[in-house]
């Protein structure tokens, strides 16, 4: 019987049966595996670490696209960073004249997402309002003229490729590619594997911005807990009045299954022993 173990966190890991093994293969940046499982469904793997399952996807995807989008309350310009999947660029549409440019460093892992992942990214590539964008994320901000309300950081974790998308270079240009009011999310990683990592990215975003927060979702498949996900602006909107988001969210007619405004300003409260990572941190 083939099964899938997750190379992630030192000395200990999950691992899938595999029931069906739809795709495999070696782009030039990662290996990209997607199988079938009988408790999670689909599951999209990059490098050996669990990206997305059919089954809990919406948690990441719902919390950190509509956290932001609803936080800054007149979006109209979002940016994703990876996120070649499509499932951010999907929900960030669900808001109408919300434009989304996605800019995804491997074109592969668009192409197979739209061919085997269609639960996740629907027709979301090919609406209207989007713009798809094959290239480095890292340049793209250093380079491009255009201002975003929300700039979204969908990245695998820093290991290979994606090591440059936390470093205090490439979130300084995402500020200089921010709006007045502008809000910068990134996924930070689970605080009880990960905690170095999410510290140090607390320490570069209050170097950066005057408000610094993260926000927890649970997401069953990144094992270990909840994960972090960063929350960084120059606008105080963080965790954000109720009664606000609400009217927000039922003028935007959403359908969520795991977001919703109480969830919003809760998923900000955090446990001393995350917070503390802070406190080490700015010291
Ligand atoms: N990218 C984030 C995957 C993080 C996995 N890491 C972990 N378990 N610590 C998800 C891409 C979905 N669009």
């Amino acid at each position: 019987m083939l099964s899938f173990a997750e190379a992630i966190h030192d000395g200990w890991g999950q691992s899938f049966r595999v029931d069906r093994l739809v795709h495999y293969e070696k782009t030039d940046l990662w290996e990209l595996v997607i199988f079938d499982n009988a408790s999670f469904g689909r599951v999209l793997a990059l490098d050996g670490v669990v990206q997305l399952t059919e089954r809990d996807h919406h948690v990441y995807h719902e919390m950190i696209a509509h956290t932001p989008i609803l936080a800054h309350g007149s979006v109209r310009e979002v940016l994703v960073i990876g996120g070649g999947d499509g499932g951010v660029l999907r929900e960030a549409l669900r808001h109408a004249g919300v434009r989304v440019t996605l800019v995804e460093i491997d074109a592969r892992v668009i192409e197979t997402a739209r061919r085997h992942l269609p639960f996740v990214c629907a027709d979301a590539f090919d609406h209207p309002r989007a713009e798809i964008v094959v290239g480095d994320g890292l340049a793209y901000v250093r380079d491009t003229d255009r201002r975003f309300d929300v700039i979204v950081v969908d990245s695998t974790d820093p290991v290979g490729p994606a090591a440059a998308l936390f470093t205090e270079d490439f979130y300084r240009d995402c500020r200089r590619c921010l709006a007045p009011g502008g809000v910068l999310v990134t996924q930070a990683g689970v605080p009880f594997f990960q905690g170095p990592q999410i510290a140090a990215a607390h320490r570069v975003f209050s170097g950066l911005f005057a408000h610094a927060a993260f926000y927890l979702a649970h997401v069953p498949t990144y094992t270990g807990g909840p994960m972090a996900l960063g929350f960084a602006s120059d606008t105080d909107l963080a965790p954000g009045d109720l009664a606000t988001l609400r009217a927000r969210y039922e003028a935007v007619g959403l359908k969520t299954r795991y977001y919703a405004p109480d969830v919003h300003v809760g998923a900000f409260a955090l446990p001393p022993e995350v917070r503390m990572l802070f406190s080490a941190s700015s010291g």
